[in-house]
């Protein structure tokens, strides 16, 4: 019997050396390991054996299997490296230097536009300021007039972290930092606040045509001695007839928002449809684009400034909203989409 294990062991060392492929070790493993295979054969052999021989034997033939399968294995992965190898070998040379081959990348339509606002405006004497998309409860809500439990949440559900933080619904949420970063200037200086601030919002909200969970604001204040509504009118319409270079049909409607008194929509005619009526302005005609107002005095004081002494207007610029109308873009979502060939279509000359 040994001399048959010792014969086997023989036999198959010299097969395993003789395999190319992995093909050709799946066929050795089958002729010694299988249900008809040598080893398996061995063990039929024990029949005719005593009790303490079996158990000997037995055990003799197991280390053999654990053996072939160990060597199978180890040439196994032996073969799969040099596959590999060869197969990188007969790969084309391959230079990591070498620039892409990729058509050429071009800003997104927001950016496009809101860079455009940004020179309006700055123009104009305004700031532009950067701020965080992740806020507190204070700054999105409380700051702004709305407390804990106000029904004008309702209007502003948002994505909420753990640690009581939220993604801001609207860049109404910088107002309050805003104002205590330039109070001073103001109190001191006599410097008036002017500052806009573009950035993204996200809110839990059913998509369609005209409307995304994340989408592009530009919020813009202006705080000073006797500033009134005709200041807040005439800065909107400057900036609109200069974004589109024509004057545009706007109409100006109360609304309520709590951190304005009074508090307006501003909306302009939809250029997708020419004012008849179509998804993007869900069949209305009009597109609300700007909301805004004359700050409320709760707003200024938790800015540090008094509301006896100064006034100011905000607005709250749908950035996404203005690109639609500016390049006739008729779904919202396509601006999200990552599309190549939706946003391709938009350079820096237009
Ligand atoms: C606000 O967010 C106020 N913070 C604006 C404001 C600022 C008012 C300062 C007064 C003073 P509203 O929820 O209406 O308001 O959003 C403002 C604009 O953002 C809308 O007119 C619209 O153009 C745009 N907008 C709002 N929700 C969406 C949305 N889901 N998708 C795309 N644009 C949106």
């Amino acid at each position: 019997m040994d001399s048959k294990i010792a014969l086997l062991k023989e036999e198959f060392s010299a097969e395993l050396k003789k395999a190319e492929n992995t093909a050709d070790l799946e066929a050795i493993r089958v002729k010694y390991l299988g249900k008809k295979g040598s080893v398996t054969d061995l063990l039929k052999e024990m029949r005719d054996l005593s009790v303490e021989e079996k158990k000997a034997f037995g055990q003799k033939v197991n280390e053999l299997k654990a053996e072939v399968a160990d060597a199978i294995a180890a040439r196994t992965t032996e073969l799969k490296e040099l596959e590999v190898l060869k197969e990188i070998e007969s790969m084309p040379e391959f230079d990591v230097s070498m620039p892409a081959n990729i058509t050429e990348g071009s800003y997104h339509p927001v950016t496009l536009v809101q860079r455009q606002c940004e020179q309006i405006f700055k123009t104009m004497g305004f700031n532009v300021e950067d701020y965080s998309e992740i806020v507190t409860d204070y700054e999105c809500f409380e700051a702004l007039n709305i407390p804990k439990h106000h029904p004008a949440r309702d209007m502003q559900d948002t994505y909420y972290l753990t640690n009581g933080q939220l993604l801001k619904t609207h860049t109404s949420a910088a107002q309050n930092a805003i104002y205590k970063k330039y109070r001073d200037a103001l109190i001191n200086d006599n410097v008036p606040i002017k500052a806009i601030f573009p950035g993204r919002c996200f809110r839990n909200e059913a998509t369609d045509a005209c409307h995304e969970n994340t989408f592009f604001q530009m919020e813009g204040v202006m705080v000073d001695k006797d500033i009134s509504i005709s200041n807040l009118i005439y800065f909107m319409k400057t900036m609109l007839s200069e974004v589109f270079q024509k004057d545009l049909k706007v109409r100006l409607r109360p609304g309520f928002f709590p951190f304005v008194e009074p508090g307006f929509e501003l909306d302009i005619s939809c250029l997708i449809c020419g004012g008849e009526g179509c998804p993007s302005c869900k069949h209305s005609g009009w597109l609300e684009l700007c909301p805004c107002g004359m700050i409320h005095p709760e707003v200024l004081k938790a800015g540090g400034i008094d509301p006896e002494e100064y006034s100011g207007f905000a607005f709250g610029l749908g950035l996404t909203r203005l690109v639609m109308m500016k390049y006739g873009i008729k779904d919202i979502r396509d601006l999200n989409s990552g599309s190549l060939k939706v946003l391709s279509q938009f350079t820096d000359d237009e």
